[in-house]
């Protein structure tokens, strides 16, 4: 039995010189000091001794399993304090983390685009609610009761009086209601509208302007119009007034561009036209003035709308709206 014991304690301390972390410690300890371990079942195999043996072995082997408990313990010790001396070596030969920088979202740099020209040109920005009341978003703006518009297939309402706007036109007459002429705002913002395919997503950006004072013609229209897209996109692209209607402007246009893939040779973004379709526009109709407290005979104005995505699209020939709100990295690292 004697020899036993110092067999084994020989054999634990072998088996944990060669142990070359904590788990293989843990492992051997539960080998030897465990519920099954070598030293727990000598410790009950004493009783079976020769009665004059039994304290002598038995003191011996606790002497054991004491110190093989504080060798266990201490080897754990030492691998928690010791370090392997890599974590202070720098191999220099490691190509460096690349610092991924993020950016402004595609859309947020066309509105600015879209807004620093316009300030440059005198506008100032107005913003406002998303949340309106039927009569800045439909009734002040000149559409009759029974307009499409005002259907609840395209409009969201919030209830019978209250809508999400359908364009930021509502600050226009909020600001005519505070501030006589001359006003040169345009209003960038989120609007609403029930519509959802490859082009309309149901909340689009909008950027929307107005200019009102004396003597304004649609000559003024075309003039401001045109600076803007010369800048947006290019000296060479070109602009086309196409008779059109809205409920807020009379005369209303809307505004082609030549095409910015082809030229106007004709293709599939432009579906062989050799235009794009990318603003509306219209001299402010008087009704509009009399509702705000405008003089008709001394006043006009002009005012335009566009939508920041459909710019975007065209900018950059993307087919579909819905990759702008899709979060893709691969996407949105292109801009
Ligand atoms: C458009 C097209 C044409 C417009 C009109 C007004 C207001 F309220 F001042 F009269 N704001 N925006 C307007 C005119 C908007 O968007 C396609």
């Amino acid at each position: 039995m004697e020899k036993s014991i110092e067999q084994i304690q020989s054999e634990a301390l072998k088996e944990l010189e060669t142990a070359s972390d904590p788990d293989v410690v843990k492992t051997i300890s539960v080998k030897y000091l465990g519920r099954k371990g070598k030293i727990t079942q000598l410790l009950r195999s004493i009783s079976s001794l020769a009665p004059e043996k039994r304290a002598a072995t038995g003191q011996k082997a606790n002497a054991l399993k004491k110190a093989l408990e504080k060798t266990f313990e201490d080897t754990l010790k030492r691998f928690e304090t010791e370090t392997t001396g890599a974590e202070d070596r720098i191999d220099v030969s490691l190509p460096g983390r690349p610092v991924v920088a993020g950016s402004l979202h595609v859309l947020t740099q066309i509105n600015q685009q879209i807004c620093d020209i316009f300030t440059k040109m005198g506008f100032d920005v107005a913003e406002g609610p998303e949340v309106e009341t039927d009569y800045y978003n439909f009734e002040a703006l000149n559409f009759p009761k029974d307009h499409p518009a005002r259907d609840m297939q395209d409009t969201f309402f919030v209830s019978d009086n209250i809508v999400l706007r359908t364009h930021t036109s509502p600050l226009q007459i909020r600001t005519m209601e505070k501030q006589t002429p001359p006003v040169r705002i345009i209003m960038p913002g989120k609007v609403y509208r029930c519509d959802s395919d490859l082009t309309h997503t149901p909340m689009f950006h909008q950027v929307e302007g107005l200019l009102v004072d004396e003597n304004i013609s649609f000559g003024d229209l075309k003039g401001v119009l045109t600076a803007f897209v010369h800048q947006m996109f290019d000296e060479r692209t070109s602009l086309r007034f196409r008779p059109s209607f809205f409920p807020f402007t009379e005369p209303s246009a809307e505004v082609d561009i030549l095409c910015v893939m082809c030229r106007g040779d004709g293709c599939r973004v432009c579906s062989q036209t050799g235009w794009l379709e990318i603003l509306g526009s219209g001299m402010v109709h008087p009704a509009l003035f009399e509702t705000v407290g405008y003089d008709t005979r001394r006043y006009t104005g002009f005012a335009f709308g566009m939508g920041v995505e459909r710019i975007a699209m065209l900018k950059f020939g993307i087919d579909d709206i819905r990759k702008f709100f899709e979060n893709d990295h691969k996407f949105l690292r292109q801009f």
